[in-house]
């Protein structure tokens, strides 16, 4: 995109943030630390900017992200609750009313603005009436980080460990190929703000429910090496994915150890809905564009993470994602035994 385009879309998105009087604030179901991340900052911008702001989400606050009520409210509206009257509406790291399920549904109807703020290809194209959209961002609460500058408004230490959430989810603690300059500058600036990242990873991940190890063990498990090796495919049941909610184990926490395998260029973890559907997460390691693959089923995302849903029984989706993986890395198919 043109830098005059850019700036006009920038432009027009601030103009809507001062405008407005009043926001909710949302995501995708199941958000996740970038998504929640970004509305806790944004929320401490625009309480700064003397804005009435609440948050919402499709699905309640993980276990995990509950010490971030200490400074935000952080709400869950569900599909039959009333919407709270507001001017505009933020999306956040999702650019589609679709992603929200029933409450997306509502939102449509309401009448409010819709602002988009995403880091996703193609999101410009979304719900959005303006969006703040870069794909080359790390994080949605990396865009967030910006809008505070474009308004001068300082870093609270609340909206600072928001971006800082965001930055690590996003990132895989600095460890992904999107960890660039920005990233690492931010980070440096959030510390400088009061952040302690140590303090940060044990309230994250060091809480977990006492049934979580063997869940890991278990989806682990399940893997199995398709295409040569290069693909490692896990399929949670829901029978699975029923304990799974009960412990609150995030079973992403199963992708790190199959994309650690040596010869491994893709991880595909599928997980079987409770309306049948399948949720189809995928990680490159190599070059493959996995959004590509994602795409094929209407999915998207990043090169590197994409997921998409998939309308069929879990062993039939499955096959299907092990063919277009294959298709993908143009190779013969071959299990490892
Ligand atoms: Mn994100």
């Amino acid at each position: 995109m043109p830098a005059s385009d850019r700036n006009r879309r920038l432009t027009q998105f601030l103009d809507l943030l001062r405008g407005a009087r009043r926001f909710l604030l949302t995501g995708h179901e199941n958000p996740d630390g970038d998504c929640i991340g970004a509305q806790v900052a944004l929320f401490h911008l625009l309480r700064a900017l003397g804005k009435e702001v609440q948050i919402g989400n499709p699905d309640p606050l993980g276990r995990a992200y509950d010490f971030l009520l200490r400074h935000t409210p952080i709400g869950h509206l569900r599909g039959d609750d009333p919407l709270p009257a507001v001017d505009a509406v933020v999306l956040l790291d999702c650019c589609q009313l679709s992603r929200l399920g029933p409450l997306g549904r509502r939102i449509a109807t309401s009448g409010a603005k819709i602002a988009v703020i995403d880091h996703h290809v193609g999101s410009e194209s979304g719900d959005g009436d303006v969006a703040y959209v870069d794909p080359g961002a790390a994080a949605t609460g990396a865009l967030v980080r910006r809008l505070f500058r474009e308004c001068s408004v300082p870093l609270s230490e609340p909206a600072a460990e928001g971006v800082f959430l965001s930055l690590v989810a996003d990132t895989g603690w600095f460890r992904y190929s999107n960890a660039d300059h920005e990233v690492f500058t931010m980070a440096a600036e959030l510390v400088a703000a009061g952040v302690d990242g140590s303090v940060l990873f044990d309230r994250l991940y060091r809480r977990n429910h006492p049934d979580c190890a063997g869940l890991l063990g278990t989806a682990l498990l399940r893997h199995s090496l398709r295409c040569d090796g290069r693909l490692a495919i896990a399929c949670l049941d829901r029978d699975y994915m029923e304990r799974a909610a009960r412990a609150d184990f995030d079973t992403d926490a199963v992708l790190d150890p199959l994309r650690s395998l040596d010869g491994v260029e893709v991880v595909a973890l599928l997980k079987e809905r409770f309306d049948g559907s399948v949720k189809v997460s995928l990680r490159a390691r190599g070059d493959l564009d996995v959004q590509a693959v994602a795409a094929t089923w209407g999915g998207g995302g990043h090169r590197k993470a994409a997921g998409a849903t998939v309308r069929l029984a879990l062993g039939d989706a499955e096959r299907a994602v092990v063919a277009e993986v294959q298709r993908a890395l143009g190779t013969a198919e071959a299990t490892r035994p």
